[in-house]
């Protein structure tokens, strides 16, 4: 069959994307498998495996990156894809494991055609892309670039006060190859949108361009507990009260100042979280995002603007630490563009897009040509267990990526 004519076997894509959504699933249906967890290792086994079925050699890094690498004619710079099979807490089939999914079932497609290419192609497996146990997200792709420290990474504590690297050693992917292991010739992430853009609009392919900016941040404030019966309004200084402000304040910024913004206050912690007792600490999560520099800086500026003036009105101490921070990223545009057109070849609609996820996309996007295909996500939902894609828009979208990576590789 002529390279053109080939296509991915949607069955096996779509039965392979439900054995691993079977690890870490909880009752409620969602996939929770948090990075360098035993469900993260369980899912990381099962990729491996499947990656050496399919004769990939499969090398892992000291972030436990996990790449299987497809040799071509000739030993040069590979043409990598991949994404992340970590999960939030109450995760979706798709996030992630599409990418990974994708990527095996395109060499398995080339495999059952005997096709070679020139390029070596690559599926990688980034390290606790969701950064929601331990921050900052992205983390496995971002140290793999150099753009944190080694040491920096493996001390992190996650939300649970264990340590990156004792749990990365713990789940047996400590690995030694070398950072960064490839410097591909250019990459290419199979992705759902997670957002309801192709949705709305019908469009089939996203070609994406840009990916927004992110500021996560940790808010602790320490004010004093006491009795919620006796003490007088005038004399509190009420932590739970102030992560109340907070959640309505980033409400309000986003919607003064339009356009791109999102604010989401997702974690609150009180101490001692009890009825009848004046919170006398309080920790929350800040996740502020726009498009643009300048305007995610003004949200940050505005809203530590707050916190002063809430601190001085309620007579507590507020701290803040940031726990990521990451300026927008333009894609490569000629990557982008060969992702629309082999959609247009292959009869599929596509649209350009901006991403409002993280990826770690972004982060490879600093050492070799970049950019994403998205499909849609059904009503725009994720990281819930509700996220869902129709069957023939992951087949299409693992087509596109198959000839966007053999006309890459070629
Ligand atoms: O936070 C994000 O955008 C991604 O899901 N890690
Ligand atoms: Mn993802
Ligand atoms: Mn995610």
């Amino acid at each position: 069959m002529k390279a053109e004519q080939l296509r991915i076997n949607q069955a096996r894509l779509l039965a392979a994307l439900d054995e691993l959504a079977a690890i870490g699933r909880t009752e409620d249906g969602s996939c929770c498998r948090l990075a360098l967890t035993d469900e993260d290792k369980a899912g990381r086994d099962l990729v491996v495996k499947r990656m050496r079925e399919l004769g990939l050699e499969v090398r892992i890094d000291p972030i436990g990156n996990i790449f299987g690498r497809r040799a071509g004619r000739e030993d040069i710079a590979p043409v990598m894809t991949g994404s992340h099979i970590d999960t939030v807490r109450t995760g979706g089939r798709f996030d992630g494991c599409l990418g990974v999914l994708g990527g095996l079932e395109v060499v398995r497609t080339l495999n059952g055609a005997g096709i070679a290419t020139r390029r070596p192609l690559v599926v990688a497996v980034f390290t606790d892309e969701e950064g929601a146990r331990f921050h900052p997200d992205m983390a496995g792709s971002l140290a793999y670039v150099g753009g944190l420290p080694l040491q920096e990474l493996y001390d992190t504590r996650g939300i649970d006060g264990k340590r990156f690297e004792d749990e990365l050693r713990r789940i047996g992917y400590l690995g030694d190859a070398p950072i960064p292991l490839y410097r591909p010739h250019a990459y290419v992430e199979l992705h759902i949108e997670q957002g309801p853009v192709l949705d709305i609009e019908g469009v089939t392919i996203g070609a994406v361009e840009n990916l927004q900016g992110i500021s996560w941040q940790e808010v602790t404030i320490v004010g004093q507990s006491n009795h919620a019966g006796t003490t007088p309004m005038r004399l509190r200084h009420d932590a739970g009260y102030c992560a109340a402000a907070i959640g309505h304040f980033l409400r309000q910024l986003a919607r003064d100042m339009g356009g791109n913004q999102v604010a989401t206050m997702g974690k609150v912690d009180l101490h001692p979280n009890l009825i009848n007792v004046i919170a006398a600490r309080a920790k929350v999560t800040v996740d502020l995002r726009n498009t643009d520099e300048a305007l995610l800086k003004q949200a940050e500026q505005r809203f530590a603007g707050f916190l002063k003036q809430l601190a001085a009105d309620e007579g507590v101490k507020i701290e803040t630490r940031s726990l990521a921070r990451f300026e927008p990223v333009i894609f490569d545009q000629g990557v982008a563009d060969l992702i629309a057109r082999t959609a247009q070849r292959l009869g599929l609609s596509c649209r350009p897009m901006t991403s409002g996820a993280g990826h770690d996309a972004q982060m490879i996007a600093r050492i070799a040509p970049t950019a994403m295909i998205f499909v849609p996500s059904i009503r725009g939902i994720s990281h819930n267990p509700a996220e869902d894609t129709k069957p023939e828009h992951l087949a299409a979208g693992a087509d596109v990526l198959l000839h966007t990576l053999l006309e890459l590789a070629a």
